[in-house]
């Protein structure tokens, strides 16, 4: 464990540390933001009606719209020379969101990041293959810092460049990779290629995360490369990766609940869910300067686990993330996750982890179509096979998920392959979606 005390830290002491830091920070951004001062004045609570941690629920939410809104330095708590490194979302559907970290902010970022690699005992001795993008992005150099304060070698290779990564791997020995769980999985396709056995290179431990990924997939990472995969979280408007990751028990993802405050809420009516009811996330920076969020809607959809974990640590846990609710598809009236395609398309023999679903509108119904790859033995089997492969494919998400779906096998690595996110849905029905703003 990377910092016991604080890992460990008792309950009571936490909600105490919790209340201390909310208040002060309510009353930071009370007198240094006029976008927080402004909303609060609205909902007609001042500074002083924050006494304790249970007292956020009073608090307004901050949307992703708002944030854009006040691009690119609206939420700054602080003056703009103590700004010393800004980081932004890549703004594909819109203005970017900024993240601008003071020392002190980049100080906590390297802490949490190495709680996060700490998770898998990465010390010193490990020699840490960067395969996050470096640039504007948060994976890279959130990895980069808590990998230099743990001490471990760092090799920044960013992301992409199959070729140099497997040529690192071999020459410096490395023993951590940190990616995309899509590109680690694409990398294991790539040395299959390059005659290379990838599960032999000396690695021994995997932290992945920016994308939705099932636990079959986690399989597949762990068994292809030979290493224990880790589950992490994070997110521009929060900080980037670390603020909540796995232990070695693999069940849910601590969240490092003294710097950022999950609650869960009802996405309809925003009402606070209890622990272990599914809902959207919402987090509060406690103790981040530079541009601090409040209840900050992050779309992601899990549950808090109360209970204690056996690792011993005593941040609460989320569950693995479902998916956000803006990526869910609602397909004639039913709810559907891309995660729940993938876990039950990754149970089915011949499988292969590429898939895409393509969501469609014919007349006034909708339509769903997903491709799915299957490896070389599969394709070339005779065609009545392949039918009847896409048969049991279409009845398994039908007896899951209760809705009809065209499969359509494709040939081994005909879908795209990203070095970053993946893109796992394309939505052709333009649907105008409220939460997208
Ligand atoms: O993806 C930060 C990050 C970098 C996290 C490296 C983990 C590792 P954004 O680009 O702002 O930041 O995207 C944040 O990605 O709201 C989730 O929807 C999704 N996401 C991130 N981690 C996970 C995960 C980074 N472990 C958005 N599982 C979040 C599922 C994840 N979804």
């Amino acid at each position: 464990m990377w910092d016991p005390e604080k890992e460990q830290m008792p309950a009571s002491q936490l909600r105490k540390e919790q209340s201390g830091n909310l208040k002060a920070l309510i009353r930071r951004v009370y007198d240094r933001v006029p976008f927080y001062r402004e909303k609060m004045n609205l909902h007609g609570i001042t500074p002083d009606d924050i006494n304790c941690i249970e007292d956020i629920s009073r608090l307004p939410f901050t949307s992703k719209h708002e944030m854009r809104n006040v691009y690119p330095y609206g939420l700054l708590a602080v003056d703009r020379k103590e700004i010393v490194e800004v980081h932004t979302s890549s703004g594909t559907t819109g203005k970017p969101v900024v993240d601008a970290y003071t020392r002190n902010d980049i100080e906590l970022w390297a802490e949490v990041m190495a709680r996060t690699l700490g998770m898998g005992n990465v010390n010193s001795t490990d020699t840490v293959q960067n395969a996050f993008g470096y640039g504007m992005f948060t994976g890279g150099l959130g990895v980069h810092y808590g990998a230099h304060r743990i001490g471990a070698t760092v090799l920044p290779a960013s992301s992409g460049n199959s070729k140099k990564q497997l040529q690192l791997m071999q020459d410096f020995g490395t023993t951590v990779i940190t990616c995309t769980p899509s590109y680690c999985l694409y990398l294991a396709e790539f040395a299959k290629d390059q005659g290379i056995d990838i599960s032999k290179l000396g690695l021994k431990t995997g932290f992945f995360g920016a994308e939705p990924w099932s636990d079959k997939m986690r399989l597949d990472i762990q068994h292809k490369l030979g290493i224990k995969a880790f589950d992490i979280y994070g997110l521009t408007e929060i900080i980037g990766p670390g603020v909540a990751a796995e232990c070695c028990e693999a069940d849910g993802l601590h969240f490092f609940e003294d710097h950022f405050f999950p609650e869960i809420i009802d996405p309809e009516t925003g009402a606070a869910l209890p622990d272990g009811e599914k809902g959207e996330l919402v987090i509060t920076t406690l103790t981040k300067e530079g541009s601090p969020v409040i209840r900050y809607r992050t779309r992601d959809i899990t549950y808090l686990i109360p209970e204690k974990c056996h690792c011993g640590r005593t941040m609460r846990r989320i569950h693995r993330l479902f998916g956000r609710n803006d990526d869910m598809m609602i397909i004639r009236g039913v709810n559907v996750f891309p995660s729940q395609i993938e876990e039950l398309l990754l149970c089915i023999e011949g499988v292969e982890p590429h898939y895409q679903i393509v969501v469609d509108r014919k007349g006034m119904l909708d339509t769903m179509e997903v491709h799915v790859e299957v490896n070389e033995t599969i394709f070339s089997d005779e065609i009545r096979k392949l039918e009847h492969l896409e048969k049991t494919i279409a009845s398994e998400i039908h007896n899951a998920l209760g809705i009809h779906v065209l499969i359509k096998l494709v040939e081994p690595r005909s879908i795209a392959r990203s070095e970053g996110k993946a893109k796992r849905v394309i939505d052709n029905r333009n649907l105008i979606i409220e939460a997208r703003k």
